[in-house]
């Protein structure tokens, strides 16, 4: 992966490396979809199809050195930050063979080696952990720099205040991505989100920007510029990325809602603006790969897709000493 780039436009060969990381996260995710459908996964999962853009952007610019946090929608977070698909399939099965040992789950993958500090199930959960990684890192002073992937439920929380106003008053490298999917749970966001999310930033004097959340070479630049600024010691900034969910809220509400919370046009329109065609699209064009070549990354990413699933399903069930060691531990 490469470091913070200070360019107009990606290369070509961090266009490609994009659209192959954004392929994986697609393609682990129908996996985990299909597997819910044949009744196979043992929890709930929240799918990020459709806003992979966002974390392949920003994490475009990360190390290993450099922390984030992600969310409930946490496996494109883990995946583009170069997490091992396959223990991340096994956690999500509760598996021994599984990142966090088969104890965490679909909410709560997380591999220190790699800077993921891990997803989350408490919604803002993330905000006040990033902005401690950001302390940690500004003490350090290696230039690492620490990034919050956020819901725009997540920001209506009041977290968000106290973290917007440390982060600026210690002007910590932290970057808050916001990622703007439309809903909150089954809520449309203006029935629970009043004014702009990106002006609550602007409110603490933080530099602030909208991106098409769908684009992401778009996301790319407004990432890049952010990191620089926190790897130069510049202070935090806040990045509002607009984007949609296309799968439901969690798998199973297709048993207990079906769609009855949005159009089915709605979802068909914003299917129209697929990031991954989107970026396909732009490499044909540009002349940066041929047919050929992209067909040869989606068979590569397939291949990478079955062996993640193949390790997935392959471990024993999580143990019973270590739940029974963390059980001492709570209670302890
Ligand atoms: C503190 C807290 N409150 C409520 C919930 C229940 N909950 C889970 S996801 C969610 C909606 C989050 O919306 P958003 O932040 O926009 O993320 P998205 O699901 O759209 O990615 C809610 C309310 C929770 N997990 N944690
Ligand atoms: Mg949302």
């Amino acid at each position: 992966m490469a470091k913070a780039t200070r360019g107009i436009e990606p290369t070509g060969a961090q266009q490609l490396e994009m659209y192959e990381r954004m392929l994986l996260i697609r393609g682990v995710e129908k996996q985990l979809s299909a597997d819910f459908k044949a009744g196979q996964l043992p929890g709930a999962v929240h799918l990020y199809v459709g806003q992979e853009a966002i974390a392949v952007g920003m994490c475009e610019h990360l190390a290993d050195s450099d922390w984030i946090t992600g969310t409930h929608r946490g496996h494109g977070h883990y995946l583009a930050k170069g997490g091992d698909p396959g223990p991340m399939i096994a956690e999500i099965y509760g598996r021994e063979n599984g990142i966090c040992k088969g104890m965490g789950g679909s909410m709560h993958v997380a591999d220190f080696s790699k800077g993921i500090v891990g997803a989350n199930g408490i919604v803002g959960g993330g905000l006040a952990i990033t902005a401690g990684a950001a302390l940690a890192a500004r003490l350090d002073g290696k230039g690492q720099v620490a990034v919050c992937f956020f819901g725009d439920g997540a920001a209506n929380q009041g977290v968000l205040m106290e973290t917007l106003n440390v982060s600026t008053l210690w002007r910590l490298p932290m970057i808050f991505m916001c990622e703007h999917n439309t809903y909150s749970e089954f809520s449309p966001s203006e029935t629970v989100t009043a004014g702009e999310l990106f002006e609550r930033a602007r409110a603490f004097e933080m530099p602030a920007t909208v991106v098409d959340g769908n684009d992401v070479v778009a996301v790319w630049k407004a990432a890049g510029e952010a990191v620089d600024r926190a790897r130069r010691r510049g202070g935090p900034s806040f990045i509002e990325a607009k984007t949609y969910r296309i799968h439901g809220h969690i798998e199973a509400e297709v048993h207990f809602l079906g769609s009855a919370y949005r159009d089915d046009d709605e979802v068909e329109r914003w299917k129209k603006r697929d990031p991954i065609d989107r970026l396909k699209n732009r490499l044909l064009s540009c002349g940066l790969a041929d047919e050929k070549r992209l067909a040869a990354i989606a068979a590569k990413v397939a291949k990478e897709v079955a062996a993640a699933e193949s390790y997935g399903q392959g471990g024993g069930p999580a143990s019973e000493r270590l739940v029974f060691e963390l059980m001492s531990v709570g209670r302890g």
